[in-house]
C-alpha cells in the first residue's frame, strides 16, 4: 500500500556526491546490514526464531535495529552540546502526544526504503509492522501534540533541547462506541515493552510531599528554612531519543525526551508485612506509584484533585533537580544558571516549578532571595494555551499548605513582594491589587497558577496572533499593563515530516517529482507550486494522489465501521476533542438540515458528501458525550435511509489518536474549524489539513486568521461572528429564540431532534440539548447556523467547479509552509530562548 513512502533517504545518503552506481551499492549494503541487524535483534534481544516470531516480535526487532542507528548520532549530539557548552532549552510538559515512532525515526534517518527492502527479503512487510506499534498517547490533544512536534523541530534545528514529562503507565483512554455511546477503557501501550526507551535507574531524584517547615538560625540573621517532608517518592528516568531531520551536513541531531516514573523508596514495609498485613505492606508503594499511573484524561475541566497536584510537583521537581545537577556538573556555578538554561513551561501545569526553583536556590543553594528571583525570572518562560476560564488552574491554598508547605510560604512571599512593589509604585485600587494577586480570595483561598507562571517568567506567549491579543486583553490584562513587553506571540506549527512526508507519501512523491525536494528541508519551498495551481495536468495528478488517500480511508471505514463511502464524494472532516466550543453540534445540525433538504428535493442534483467525525470526550463531560451520541444517532438514520441514495454518509470513527489522524488528514477535502470565535487558542489540525490540500471552512478564530492571510481569502471559506462580535453578543445577552424563529431551516432541525426523529428509542434523549440551544446558547451555535449552512452550500457549488477547487487546494499546500513547527521553533529560539539554530 505504501510503496511511495519514500522521502529521500537524506540522512544517510550524500546524494549529490555519489554516482548512481555508488548510490545503489550503498543502498544494497544498508539493506544487508539492516537485515542482519533485524535478525540479530530477533534472536538475541527478543529470543525468538524466525518461524515462531509474531508480528509484534518482528516490530520490536525492527525498532531495536532502528534504535541502534540513532544511538551514535545521539551520543555525538550530547557530546556536541556538552563540548560547546551550549545554552540548553528545557521543555516542561505534562503531555507529549507522540504517536508511533518507527516510520518517524526511519524517515529522519533516511532508511525507510532500506528497511522496507530488508524486511521484504525476510518476507515481512514494513507497512504491516508499522501498524503493530502502539501509539504513545501521553497527551489529551493539541497541547500534547504540539509538544511532540516541538521536540522533533528542536532536534531538526540542532537546538540542545530536553523534553521533561511523565511516563504514564496508561496514556489517553481507549474509546469505544457502543450503541452510539462513548465508553472509556484503560490504554496499555507498555504491555509489550517499549523498544524506544532507555531506563536510567541510576538517574533518580527524591521528591518530598507534606511534612513541616522548621526555621533554623543562620549566621546572617535571617533564619534558614528546612522542609521536612513526611513522604518521599523517587522519580526514575526513562530516556527516549528524538531524531531530527538531517541538516545541510546530512547529519542527524538527536535530543532526549526524559520521562519520569514514580517509585516508592522501599518496595514494601517489611515490619507491616511481618505482622501479616500483606496489603498494608504495599500501601506506600501503591500510593507513590499512583503518581505516574495515568494521564488525566480531561482537557479543560479542572482536575481539582490532589493526585493531579502531586503529578505536577513530582515532575517539576524531578526536572529541576536534574537540570540543575547537569548545569552544576558542567559549569559549577549556580549563579550562572540563567546563562545556560532556559525553561519553557507548557501551560500552567508545570508552574509550581517557579516556587520549586526558588526553594532550591534559596534553601538548598543558599542564594539571597532577590538574586534567586532574578535567576528564576531569567530562566522561565510560559506558554498559555487556552482562555477557557475552567481550564485556568487554581489550587486550594489549604491543599497546597498540606502537600507543599514550603512552597506555599514561598508563594506567599513572592506575592507579598509583588503587591508591595505595586503599592510602592502608586497602585491603590484594591480591585486591581486583588486581580493581580497570586491568591484568589473570592471563594476560599486559591493559588492562581497562571499568575505564578506569568510573574516567574521573563516571556509569556500566546499560540496565535488573535489568541495573543486576547491574552493581553483578558486573562493577563492587568499584568500586561504593568509588564507591556512580556507577552509575545508565537503562532503554533506542525512538523512536516510526520504530517506531510510520512502521512501522505502519495502527495509527497508528486511534489518531489514536480518541484524537487527542497521542501524536505525548507517548508517555504512549497511556494514553488503556486504557478502550477492552474495547470490542468498537475491538477489531475494532485487529485489522483488525493483520491488514492481517500480510497485508503474508505477502506479503513469499510473495515472498521462496515459503512461504504464513495471516495469521489467530498470528505468533510471534523477531528478533534469533543467540546461545546469546538461546535461539533453546529456541524451535526447542518448535517441534519442537509439530510432534510435531500429528502425534500429527491430530484435535485446534489454533491455527494461524507461527514467524518472523530474525537474523544472527557469522561465526565456529559454534554460532549451526548453530542457523540447524537452524531451516531444521525449517522444511523442517514446511512440507513434509502432515499438518501449515498448522497450523504455520516461516519463517527472511534478512538481518535495520532495514527488515525495520519490516515484521515491526507484524505480530507474539507477541514472543519468552526469554533466559537475567540475560544480556540490556535488549532493545529487546521494547519495539517490545509497543508495536505484541504480547504478550510472556519470561523475567524485561532490560527484560522493567519491561515487565511497565507492561503488567500479566496482559498478558504470563512463565516460567522468574529471574536469581537461574540463578545458584544454575550455582553448584551444572547437570546436564541429570536434567531431560531427567524430561521425556518434551524427550526425544522431542532424540532426533528426534539421530536425524537433520531432517537425513536428514547424520544426525550435530546430535550436538554435542544433546551440548551434555545435558552442558554453560550457557544452561539444558533447565531452562526444560517451563515454556516450558506457557506456549506457555497462549498458544494465550488466542488462542482473542480478546476477552481483544485486550484484552491493546491494553493493551500503551496502556501502553508509558514506553519511548519521549524518556523515556530526558530522564532522561539531567536526571540525567547536566545539560542542559535542550525540552518537547513
Ligand atoms: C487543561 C487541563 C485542565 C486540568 C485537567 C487536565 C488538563 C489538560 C490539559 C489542559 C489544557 C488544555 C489546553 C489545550 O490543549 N489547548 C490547546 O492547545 C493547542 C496547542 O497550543 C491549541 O492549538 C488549541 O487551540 C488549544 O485548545
Amino acid at each position: 500500500m505504501n510503496e511511495l513512502a519514500t522521502p529521500a533517504p537524506a540522512g544517510s545518503e550524500p546524494e549529490a556526491e555519489l554516482s548512481a552506481d555508488a548510490r545503489a551499492a550503498q543502498f544494497a549494503q544498508q539493506v544487508g546490514q539492516l537485515r542482519d541487524a533485524v535478525i540479530e535483534k530477533l534472536t538475541y534481544s527478543v529470543g525468538k526464531d524466525r518461524n515462531t516470531a509474531s508480528e509484534r516480535d518482528w516490530f520490536i526487532s525492527v525498532a531495536l535495529a532502528t534504535r541502534d542507528h540513532i544511538v551514535n548520532d545521539w551520543m555525538r549530539s550530547v557530546r556536541a552540546a556538552y563540548q560547546e557548552n551550549r545554552r540548553r532549552v528545557y521543555y516542561l510538559s505534562l503531555e507529549f502526544l507522540i504517536g508511533r515512532l518507527l516510520i518517524d525515526s526511519l524517515t529522519n534517518l533516511g532508511l525507510v526504503e532500506q528497511m522496507r527492502a530488508a524486511l521484504s527479503s525476510l518476507d515481512m512487510d514494513l507497512d504491516k509492522l508499522r501498524q503493530v506499534e502502539p501509539d504513545a498517547a501521553l497527551g489529551n490533544g493539541g497541547l500534547g501534540r504540539l509538544a511532540a512536534c516541538f521536540m522533533e523541530s528542536m532536534a531538526t534545528l540542532s537546538i540542545a533541547g530536553h523534553g521533561y514529562g511523565i511516563r504514564y503507565d496508561n496514556g489517553m483512554f481507549r474509546q469505544t462506541i457502543t450503541d452510539g455511546w462513548q465508553h472509556e477503557y484503560p490504554e496499555d501501550w507498555l504491555d509489550f515493552g517499549n523498544p524506544w526507551e532507555f531506563p536510567r535507574p541510576e538517574v533518580a531524584h527524591n521528591i518530598g510531599f507534606g511534612g513541616v517547615v522548621d526555621a533554623m538560625p543562620r549566621d546572617n540573621g535571617s533564619p534558614a528554612r528546612i522542609w521536612r517532608p513526611s513522604e518521599t517518592v523517587v522519580a526514575a528516568a526513562y530516556d527516549t531519543p528524538i531524531v531530527g531531520w538531517p541538516g545541510a551536513d546530512k547529519s542527524n541531531f538527536v535530543n532526549t525526551l526524559r520521562l519520569w516514573s514514580a517509585r516508592a523508596p522501599d518496595p514494601l514495609r517489611l515490619d507491616v508485612f511481618n505482622e501479616g498485613d500483606y496489603v498494608g505492606a504495599l500501601a506506600d508503594q501503591v500510593r507513590a506509584e499512583s503518581i505516574s499511573k495515568i494521564l488525566y484524561p480531561a482537557d479543560s475541566t479542572p482536575a481539582g484533585q490532589e493526585l493531579r497536584l502531586r503529578q505536577e510537583y513530582f515532575f517539576a521537581s524531578a526536572s529541576l533537580q536534574d537540570l540543575i545537577r547537569r548545569h552544576l556538573r558542567q559549569n559549577g556555578d549556580i549563579d550562572a544558571l540563567a546563562d545556560y538554561v532556559v525553561i519553557q513551561l507548557n501551560d500552567t501545569h508545570p508552574a509550581i516549578a517557579v516556587a520549586e526553583m526558588m526553594r532550591l536556590l534559596v534553601d538548598v543553594y543558599v542564594l539571597d532571595w532577590d538574586r534567586a528571583w532574578e535567576i528564576t525570572q531569567a530562566t522561565f518562560c510560559y506558554t498559555n494555551h487556552t482562555l477557557l476560564p475552567e481550564a485556568l488552574e487554581t489550587w486550594p491554598a489549604p491543599l497546597m499548605e498540606r502537600l507543599l508547605p514550603r512552597h506555599m510560604q514561598i508563594i506567599y512571599l513572592i506575592n507579598a513582594r509583588h503587591l508591595d512593589r505595586l503599592r510602592a509604585e502608586g497602585m491603590e485600587d484594591p480591585g486591581k491589587l486583588s486581580a493581580l494577586s497570586l491568591i484568589d480570595e473570592h471563594h476560599g483561598r486559591h493559588v492562581r497558577m497562571g499568575h505564578l507562571a506569568f510573574l516567574g517568567s521573563h516571556k509569556v506567549n500566546g499560540v496565535s496572533a488573535l489568541h495573543t491579543e486576547l491574552v493581553k486583553q483578558t486573562v493577563f490584562r492587568d499584568f500586561n499593563e504593568i509588564y507591556p513587553d512580556r507577552i509575545v506571540n508565537k503562532t503554533n506549527g506542525v512538523t512536516f515530516r510526520r504530517w506531510l512526508l510520512e502521512a501522505n507519501p502519495h502527495l509527497t512523491k508528486l511534489l518531489a517529482e514536480t518541484i524537487g525536494k527542497d521542501f524536505y528541508n525548507d517548508a517555504e519551498a512549497l511556494k514553488a507550486l503556486e504557478p502550477l495551481a492552474t495547470d490542468l495536468d498537475f491538477q489531475a495528478r494532485f487529485a489522483g494522489a488525493r483520491l488514492a488517500n481517500k480510497t485508503a480511508l474508505a477502506g479503513l471505514i469499510a473495515d472498521r465501521m462496515m459503512i461504504k463511502v464513495d471516495p469521489n464524494a467530498i470528505f468533510d472532516v471534523q477531528i478533534k476533542r469533543i467540546h461545546e466550543y469546538k461546535r461539533q453540534l453546529l456541524n451535526i445540525l447542518q448535517t441534519i438540515a442537509h439530510y432534510n433538504d435531500i429528502r425534500a428535493h429527491p430530484m435535485r442534483d446534489c454533491v455527494p458528501r461524507v461527514k467524518i467525525f472523530a474525537g474523544k470526550a472527557a469522561a465526565s463531560y456529559h454534554m460532549a458525550k451526548l453530542i457523540i451520541k447524537l452524531a451516531n444517532d444521525v449517522a444511523r438514520v442517514v446511512n440507513n435511509d434509502p432515499t438518501v441514495r449515498d448522497l450523504l454518509k455520516v461516519v463517527f470513527l472511534p478512538n481518535y489518536n495520532v495514527s488515525l489522524a495520519e490516515a484521515i488528514i491526507p484524505a480530507a477535502d474539507l477541514s472543519e474549524q468552526i469554533s466559537t470565535a475567540g475560544m480556540e487558542a490556535s488549532g493545529t489540525g487546521n494547519m495539517k489539513m490545509a497543508l495536505n490540500g484541504a480547504l478550510t471552512i472556519g470561523t475567524l478564530d485561532g490560527a484560522n486568521v493567519e491561515i487565511r492571510e497565507h492561503v488567500g481569502a479566496d482559498n478558504i471559506c470563512i463565516f460567522g461572528l468574529t471574536a469581537e462580535e461574540v463578545a458584544v453578543r454575550r455582553a448584551r445577552g444572547n437570546d436564541a429564540r429570536d434567531t431560531i424563529a427567524a430561521s425556518p431551516m434551524l427550526r425544522e432541525v431542532l424540532e426533528s431532534i426534539r421530536d425524537g426523529a433520531f432517537s425513536p428509542d428514547d424520544r426525550n434523549r435530546y430535550a436538554t440539548l435542544v433546551d440548551m440551544l434555545t435558552y442558554h446558547d453560550y457557544f452561539l451555535v444558533t447565531a452562526d447556523f444560517d451563515a454556516y449552512c450558506a457557506t456549506q452550500m457555497n462549498i458544494a457549488r465550488r466542488w462542482r467547479d473542480r478546476k477552481s477547487w483544485w486550484r484552491s487546494a493546491i494553493l493551500n499546500t503551496a502556501r502553508t509552509g509558514w506553519f511548519s513547527s521549524d518556523r515556530t521553533i526558530a522564532e522561539y529560539a531567536d526571540d525567547i530562548w536566545k539560542v542559535p539554530v542550525r540552518p537547513s
